[in-house]
């Protein structure tokens, strides 16, 4: 336990941030420094830097946009201080600090890239990382927080399967004086239940996914689409199902013709596709969830003797590598990102908790956007 470094380290923060005359916003925008490289990104970068001050924070979050290896922490480092930021990483605090992370599982490209990140970042700092995978069972990753409350670890951190059915098990956690950090996805439990949630705007997922769809198929006067649902009530695939619907939904010309869940995988992916092709003849446009299951669908629709990227365009979330790729290749034919690149982030709001800082309740990943030939451009020097 690491009480007692962490209330010298509070008394050190709260002069700086005096000192730095730091905001009192409890939200936060920081980069997880994907590093787009592309004009698009760039300005989808712009906009959510406006979105920050918008929001009342002083984050230079913008700034690493057109930049292939800013970081977090860079950015989220430099502003430092409670409140509106995430404060710089601590690693005398860290230095031993026991964190639980109860992970979804391993059901695609972007959960690899995430646990890879978040293993090697608790290296790094010398975090003791208890980390247990649930396979997408929420039973099992509630037993596993159980597990970390018994254990009595200094924090807890999860990436919940589903939004609902947390109350509880949070309860449980609060009771025990153990702070919970939210990483990746959301949870419809109070707020006061944990500390902060750090990870992507969904909703704003769908809607760049959606408004791309609307000018690719400008001219066209009827669109006949379908949908690869994440795992069903996800956060993900709830938000970014309501976020296309913002843009399509009153567009009478775009007509969806099913919309299933792959579960975030590429075998259910390529199997729902299938059913989809054998079902509709005329599919123009697929809107896939994650790239893993546009990457099934790949599949799925060469098999059926199709085009992947013209007979039927295809724009997914993510922009991981394989995804990328496909990207490239013409296959896919826009990309949405979607950083896995939590770690920095993660260990900055353990050390904040646990150095009793207080820390924004909500942390937005700043994300770009790639068409083809921004992918050709981002590839060489992309991190996952
Ligand atoms: O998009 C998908 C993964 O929660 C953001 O989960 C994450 C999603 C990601 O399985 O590929």
């Amino acid at each position: 336990m690491k009480r007692r470094l962490a209330v010298v380290a509070a008394l050190v923060a709260a002069l700086t941030a005096a000192a730095c005359g730091s905001n009192s916003d409890n939200s936060s925008t920081t980069s997880a420094g994907a590093g787009p490289t592309s004009a698009a990104a760039t300005s989808a970068a712009a906009t959510s830097a406006a979105a920050t001050s918008d929001a009342g924070t002083s984050s230079a979050a913008g700034s690493d946009a057109g930049s292939a290896d800013a970081s977090a922490t860079d950015t989220a480092a430099s502003s430092g201080g409670a409140g509106g930021e995430l404060p710089p990483i601590n690693e005398a605090t860290l230095d031993g600090a026991v964190v639980g992370f109860a992970q979804v599982g391993s059901e695609s490209g972007w959960r690899s890239a995430n646990t890879d990140d978040i293993k090697a970042t608790a290296e790094k700092y010398k975090v003791d990382l208890q980390f247990t995978s649930a396979e997408g069972e929420q039973a099992k990753q509630i037993a596993s927080i159980k597990t970390f409350i018994t254990q009595g670890v200094d924090v807890i951190a999860f990436s919940p399967v589903v939004e609902t059915g947390w109350d509880a098990v949070l309860q449980e956690a609060k009771a025990a004086n153990i702070p919970v950090i939210l990483t990746d996805r959301a949870v419809d439990s109070d707020p006061s239940l944990y500390k902060t949630f750090i990870g992507s705007d969904f909703i704003k997922e769908g809607e760049k996914a959606g408004n791309w769809a609307k000018t690719e198929f400008a001219d066209a006067d009827e669109v006949n689409y379908v949908v690869l649902e994440g795992t069903t009530g996800s956060a993900p695939a709830n938000d970014r199902a309501e976020g296309w619907d913002n843009i399509l939904g009153s567009e009478t010309k775009f007509k969806k013709l099913a919309s299933q869940t792959g579960k975030f995988t590429r075998d259910d992916g390529k199997k729902v596709m299938e059913g989809f092709l054998a079902k509709y003849p005329n599919i123009d446009l697929l809107y896939a969830h994650n790239d893993d299951m546009g990457l099934g669908a790949i599949e799925a629709i060469e098999a059926a003797g199709k085009v992947p990227g013209k007979d039927i365009k295809i724009v997914s979330v993510d922009a991981v590598k394989a995804g990328m790729e496909a990207l490239a290749a013409g296959k896919i034919n826009y990309i949405v990102e979607c950083s896995p690149l939590l770690g920095e982030q993660l260990f900055q709001a353990v050390g904040g908790v646990l150095d009793g800082k207080e820390i924004p309740a909500r942390v937005i990943t700043i994300e770009g956007e790639f068409n083809q030939e921004q992918a050709k451009e981002a590839l060489p020097t992309r991190k996952y």
